[in-house]
């Protein structure tokens, strides 16, 4: 029997020693080629067929300006499609998120166990892909012991010209910072401007990880192609939520090794004892 399938947990894949050592200096590391281009190809054309099917039910939500504070970045027309959850929609999104190649390298990150907190598809129009002012994502949804990290997966090349993720390096160990919050949590637009933000140009197959510390943003899609990524936001199960925010359908499935607090919940009602607890504080 190989090392792969149900019948061996071995650890598969992993980060080398030198790019472990660049994320916790730099707090993200771009790792190049996880998955191959034609997979990429194949997961590019799965999200733009679920845009369109949820544009077709007129679904909520789906297309939009972005965040209203991307205004601050550009006067430009922004557009972007987006859609939580994707993994409801589609089972070769489901297959993607517990893949070893993402949750071995995560794990080698933040430990063993790897817990789903919310996916997140983006489609960057070509021409008006709406941007993101630089921003941390701790204000959305702190937790105690910040283990919480995204990994962004280019379904097709992102240079520079198609608004790729930017981050300021290091600005993870700043821990969190204030925000202002009009339409999206973001930092200052003129004291942290996009466009002087490190850029992380990627290639399709390529997957950026980022601690939710890590000032990030991105710049308009100025280019005539898409720019279509997947972000998935993970933790350590035993890093708790300081809030009841962000709550979403699916979070707190494993994707990799196990929780060891055993805080699945029973399926309805309350997701967790810390949601549970929560809302029983909130009640007295
Ligand atoms: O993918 C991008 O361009 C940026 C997304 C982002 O900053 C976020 O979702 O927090």
């Amino acid at each position: 029997m190989s090392g792969n399938g149900l019948i061996s947990g071995n650890k598969a894949y992993g980060l080398t020693p030198e790019q472990i050592a660049f994320y916790r200096e730099n707090g993200y590391l771009l790792a190049e080629g996880v998955f191959t281009r034609e997979e990429a190809a194949l997961l590019r054309q799965e999200t733009h067929d679920l845009a369109r099917r949820l544009l077709e039910t007129q679904a909520t939500g789906v297309k939009g300006e972005g965040w209203k504070s991307g205004a601050k970045v550009t006067d430009l027309p922004r557009e972007l499609l987006h859609c939580h959850n994707v993994q409801f929609h589609s089972a070769v999104l489901s297959r993607l998120i517990v893949d070893p190649r993402l949750t071995d390298r995560v794990a080698d990150l933040i430990g063993p166990n790897v817990q789903l907190h919310h996916t997140k598809m983006f489609i960057k129009p070509p021409e008006r892909g709406a941007p993101f002012p630089m921003h941390q994502d701790y204000p959305y949804f702190p937790h105690e012991r910040h283990t919480m990290m995204a990994a962004t997966i280019h379904f097709d090349d992102a240079p520079v010209e198609k608004g790729c993720v930017r981050v300021v390096p290091g600005s993870y160990r700043q821990g969190p910072l204030e925000h202002i919050n009009d339409g999206g949590h973001h930092l200052p637009v003129e004291r942290f401007p996009v466009a002087e933000a490190t850029p992380c140009p990627a290639r399709a197959g390529d997957v950026l990880l980022f601690s939710y510390l890590t000032i990030h943003g991105s710049g308009l899609n100025t280019s005539q192609e898409a720019r279509t990524t997947l972000l998935v936001q993970m933790r350590d199960p035993t890093d708790h939520p300081l809030k009841l925010v962000h709550l979403s359908r699916g979070q707190g499935m494993m994707l990799r090794g196990v929780d060891p607090e055993a805080d699945a919940g029973t399926g309805v009602g309350p997701v967790s004892r810390f949601e549970a607890q929560f809302k029983a504080a909130q009640a007295t």
